[in-house]
C-alpha cells in the first residue's frame, strides 16, 4: 500500500511514532493508500528544521527568494496534469477542475508572492515638529504554522505558504487528513526549485493531534488557517492567551441576491457555478439565493431543469459538473441537511445520495435545490458546504439585504443587478468580506480576502498577507539641524 510520508527538513521521512492513517477515493469510496498520524514529536522535528533555517532564510536576498518561488511555480505548472488528476482523485472534484482551476492556481500563488514581496515597501514618516525621521522595517515572523483544508487542497495551501516564504518566514505546514496527496508531492518541486532545506516542512496528520501541536507549539509565532468555524474558534481559544499573530479564513453562508432587472441569461449561467462549483465545497459558494418576486418564478422555471442537467460522476470522466463530495461523513451530514427539506421548506430537485453503477460506493449527492420562506431556520443558518442551495423570494431592496444579513456568517456575497446606483448601495449595506456585483469568484489575487463576523478575522491577499507575515518595527532617528 502507498505510504505518503512527511517533508522535514528537505527529506521525506516516516512519522516517528509509526502511526499511520487511511486515505480514501472519494470516487470509488477506496482506500488508496495511508498518510502520517503524526503529532507532537514530529511538530516539534518539524519546528527544529525551520527553526534551524529561519537564519540564513530570512536574511536570503529578496530576488533570490523571489527566483526560487517562480521556480517553484514553474514547477508545478509543468507537472499540471500529474498534479491535477492526483488532486481530482484524493479531493473527488472533476478532473476537468483541478485542471483549469485548482493547480493553475497553485502555480499562481508561488507566481504572485515570488513577485510581490519584490514590490513590498515599508512607510516612513518624517516629522518635522521634533526633526525626526520614522521608518517602519517589516522583518518575519520566524517560524509560523499553516493550516489548510480539503475543499481546494494545493489551491489553499500554497496560498497560505507562498506568503509566508516569500516574506522570509521558516514554515510548518500541515494540510487537511482528508486530502494530503498534493501537498505531499510538494516537497519535491521545493528540492528542485532549490529551496533550502528545513525553509518548509510539510507534517501529515489529524487536527487534534498534529494542528493542534502546530498550534499549542510555544515558539511557532503566528497560524495562518482556512476551515470550519468551529476549528477556528478552538484555534483562537489555544492561540490568543499564548498571544499568536492569528488569521482565520473560516466558513460562509453567503447570499445571492438576484434582482428583477439583472442580465437573467448570465445570471442564470453563473449561479449555476456559484451554487455547485466543486460539488458546492468552496468557502464562497453562494448557498443561499434570494429572488426577487417579479422573476421568481422564471427563476425557478430556469433553474431546477438546468441543474437537473447537470452530470455527477467519477473524477476522471469526461463531462461531469459535479463529482463525489470529500467523504463518507460529510456526505452523511449533507443528506442530514437535506433531510430537514420536509421540516423546514419543500424540496425542489435533489436531495438524495446517487449510487453509480460503476462507482456505488463513491460518495455522490445529487444537487439540490430546497425553496424556504424564512432565513430562521437550519438549512439558511449552518454552513451545509455540498451540493445544496436553499431558494427564497423577496420584495424590495431593503428585505433583501436584511434578509441576506440574517446570518451568524460574512463571508461573500453576490449582487446581480443592471442598476449601478443600487449596486452600490445594496454593496455598501452587506455585512461581507468580499461582494462580487454581476460576476462570482471573480479574483485579483492583489485584493483583500477573508471575512466578517463567524466567517473569520483578518485578511488574506496581496500585501495584507505580507503584512500578517511580517512585523513592524517602527524606528525613529532624530537629526540635528544647521539652525
Ligand atoms: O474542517 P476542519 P473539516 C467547513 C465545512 C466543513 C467543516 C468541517 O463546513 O463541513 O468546515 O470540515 C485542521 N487544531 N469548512 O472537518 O476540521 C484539519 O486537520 C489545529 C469550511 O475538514 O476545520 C484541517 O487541516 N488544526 C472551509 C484543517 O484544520 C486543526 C473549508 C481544517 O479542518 C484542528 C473546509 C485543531 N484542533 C471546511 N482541528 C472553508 N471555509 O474554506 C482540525 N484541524
Amino acid at each position: 500500500m502507498d505510504r505518503l510520508q512527511n517533508f522535514i527538513n528537505g527529506e521525506y521521512v516516516d512519522p516517528i511514532d509509526g502511526k499511520w492513517l487511511d486515505n480514501y477515493t472519494p470516487s470509488t469510496g477506496e482506500v488508496s493508500g495511508q498518510i502520517p498520524a503524526s503529532n507532537d514529536k514530529d511538530v516539534a522535528k518539524a519546528y527544529d528544521a525551520a527553526k534551524s533555517a529561519f537564519e540564513s532564510w530570512s536574511q536570503t536576498p529578496i530576488e533570490t527568494r523571489s527566483r526560487i518561488l517562480l521556480k517553484l511555480a514553474d514547477l508545478i505548472a509543468a507537472d499540471l496534469d500529474t498534479l491535477a488528476k492526483a488532486e481530482a482523485l484524493d479531493n473527488g472534484k472533476p478532473l476537468a477542475l483541478a485542471t483549469k482551476v485548482d493547480i493553475p492556481r497553485a502555480s499562481s500563488n508561488f507566481r504572485f508572492f515570488g513577485n510581490a514581496i519584490t514590490q513590498f515597501a515599508s512607510e516612513a514618516h518624517e516629522n518635522l515638529a521634533s526633526d525626526s525621521i520614522n521608518f517602519t522595517l517589516r522583518q518575519p515572523l520566524g517560524v509560523v504554522g499553516c493550516i489548510s483544508p480539503w475543499n481546494l487542497p494545493l489551491y489553499l495551501f500554497s496560498w497560505k505558504i507562498a506568503p509566508a516564504l516569500a516574506a522570509g518566514n521558516t514554515v510548518v505546514a500541515k494540510p487537511s487528513e482528508i486530502t494530503p496527496v498534493t501537498a505531499a508531492m510538494l516537497g519535491k518541486y521545493c528540492n528542485e526549485a532549490g529551496l533550502p532545506p528545513g525553509v518548509l516542512n510539510i507534517v501529515h496528520g489529524k487536527g487534534p493531534e498534529a494542528g493542534q501541536a502546530i498550534v499549542e507549539h510555544a515558539n511557532i509565532k503566528a497560524i495562518s488557517f482556512t476551515g470550519g468555524t468551529t476549528t477556528g474558534a478552538a484555534i483562537a481559544r489555544t492561540a490568543a492567551p499564548m498571544f499568536k499573530k492569528l488569521s482565520l479564513e473560516l466558513g460562509g453562508k453567503n447570499p445571492n441576491l438576484i434582482f428583477a432587472d439583472c442580465d437573467f441569461d448570465k445570471m442564470l449561467q453563473v449561479t449555476l457555478k456559484s451554487s455547485f462549483a466543486n460539488q458546492g465545497q468552496i468557502c464562497l459558494c453562494g448557498s443561499r439565493i434570494f429572488v426577487q418576486e417579479e422573476i421568481y418564478e422564471r427563476f425557478k422555471a430556469a433553474f431546477i431543469p438546468a441543474v437537473e442537467k447537470l452530470k455527477v460522476g467519477p473524477s476522471l470522466n469526461s463531462g461531469i459538473d459535479l463529482g463525489a463530495v470529500v467523504s463518507k461523513s460529510h456526505m452523511e451530514k449533507i443528506l442530514s441537511y437535506n433531510a430537514l427539506a420536509a421540516s423546514e421548506g419543500k424540496l425542489l430537485t435533489g436531495g438524495h445520495q446517487i449510487k453509480l453503477e460503476e462507482a456505488p460506493e463513491g460518495y455522490y449527492v445529487a444537487p439540490t435545490v430546497i425553496e424556504v420562506a424564512t432565513t430562521q431556520c437550519r438549512l439558511q443558518q449552518e454552513e451545509i458546504f455540498g451540493p445544496v442551495v436553499t431558494i427564497m423570494p423577496f420584495k424590495t431592496e431593503e428585505e433583501a439585504i436584511a434578509l441576506a444579513n440574517d446570518v451568524p456568517y460574512g463571508l461573500s456575497a453576490t449582487v446581480w443587478t443592471s442598476n449601478i446606483d443600487r449596486s452600490l448601495r445594496v454593496s455598501k449595506a452587506l455585512e461581507a468580506g468580499i461582494v462580487w456585483v454581476n460576476t462570482w469568484l471573480n479574483r485579483d489575487l492583489r485584493t483583500p480576502f477573508g471575512g466578517v463576523k463567524a466567517s473569520g478575522v483578518g485578511r488574506e491577499g496581496g500585501f495584507e498577507a505580507l503584512r500578517f507575515f511580517t512585523e513592524p518595527k517602527n524606528i525613529c532617528i532624530q537629526y540635528k539641524t544647521n539652525t
